[in-house]
């Protein structure tokens, strides 16, 4: 393991994550399911996790952790992943996540840490002492997550990009500190006109599960009469839409929903603008909305129907942990014999 070690070819597999810190929200689905369902339906080998273990850096009750596992592997289903076709599971079934995120504890600078803005979001007007330790290394677990499949490619939202650097940085140090050439440098794809999908009560603020106003979101389990009123009350100004996207300059809570309008009818806001320019919020929210109900009450519905046979979803879930174990474990042993940990059990 002393010598340089040849180039390796990576061959491009895909993985990603949402955590189950809630219930899932426009901006999940249009940042990443949605797309995740698109990269899987290119046959691109894709793995899907619910990150139950990120979810528990900030307190979360037991009960509703395990409702929301199980709502969040709905939602995926229901979006359509194929469980056959990609891989799905919860990140706590398979412990190579964490044996490996461990090794990445100690390859992680402290001063690439500090920098991670996510943290800093998370911990704005708190106490950021109180904070969890498993919050502030949080990203250390994600490179974890992502490298133990050497995925090549991580779909994800534009608020993720920082995270996939950063494990890009502990790539790079893991094989350039033992020599080797063991881990690719993945790529963030961030891509699509909902890469950053923002609160309906404030433009400058990212959609978000855990937001405090559950007027600032869509949620997935919205019903079309809560759908239509969130986004009639969405906070917007007077002027009529522009007829191009320039014209959304300084005008963010209108860019927004121009972008979601687009990312739902799978169009450009240029399209969206050529439509809808020079009309009113009072014609463009109705419009939205409905496009909306269309797009959502499906996946809803499905959702719904799932959560009735939580057996099924177990079931499920733990026959992908199983597959995506059986790609981490040769993986993680590897790890183990570059850094020199003596695996006398593996005989
Ligand atoms: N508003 C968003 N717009 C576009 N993409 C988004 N994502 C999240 N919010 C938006 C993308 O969804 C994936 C899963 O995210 P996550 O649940 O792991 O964590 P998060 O990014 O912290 O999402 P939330 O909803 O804000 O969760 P909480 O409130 O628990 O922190 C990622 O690909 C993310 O980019």
């Amino acid at each position: 393991m002393n010598a340089a070690a040849p180039a390796r070819t990576y061959p491009t597999r895909i993985f990603s994550g949402i955590q189950p810190s809630g219930g899932l929200t426009l901006g999940n689905y249009l940042g990443a399911l949605k797309r995740f369902v698109e990269k899987q339906n290119e046959g691109i080998e894709s793995i899907y996790c619910i990150v139950d273990m990120h979810a528990i850096t900030v307190w979360q009750d037991p009960e509703r952790l395990r409702h929301a596992t199980r709502e969040l592997a709905a939602g995926y289903l229901a979006s359509g992943i194929d469980p056959e076709r990609s891989i799905l599971f919860n990140q706590s079934q398979v412990s190579a996540h964490a044996e490996l995120g461990w090794i990445f504890n100690c390859v992680a600078r402290l001063g690439w840490m500090n920098r991670m803005t996510q943290f800093k979001d998370k911990t704005a007007g708190k106490n950021a002492e109180n904070s969890s330790l498993g919050l502030y290394a949080y990203p250390a677990l994600m490179a974890a997550d992502i490298l133990v499949y050497r995925a090549t490619h991580v779909p994800v939202g534009e608020d993720q990009k920082q995270h996939v650097e950063l494990t890009r940085d502990i790539a790079a140090k893991f094989n350039h500190d033992f020599k080797v050439d063991c881990f690719p440098l993945t790529i963030p794809v961030i891509e699509g006109a909902a890469t950053r999908v923002m609160s309906l009560r404030d433009g400058t603020k990212k959609m978000s599960k855990s937001d405090p106003s559950d007027a600032s979101r869509i949620n997935m389990t919205d019903d079309a009469d809560a759908i239509a009123k969130k986004l009639k009350r969405a906070v917007t100004d007077p002027e009529p839409l522009p007829d191009t996207p320039e014209g959304l300059e300084g005008r963010a809570e209108a860019r927004n929903l121009v972008n979601i309008y687009a990312a739902l009818a799978g169009t450009t806001p240029s399209q969206v603008l050529a439509d809808f320019g020079g009309k009113g919020f009072g014609v463009f929210k109705p419009a939205l909305a409905d496009l909306a109900v269309s797009v959502l009450s499906p996946i809803s519905a499905e959702m719904s129907r799932l959560m009735q046979d939580p057996a099924e979803i177990d079931r499920l879930l733990a026959r992908g942990a199983e597959r995506a174990d059986a790609i981490a474990r040769p993986i993680l042993e590897e790890v183990f014999d570059i850094v020199g940990m003596v695996r006398s059990r593996r005989g």
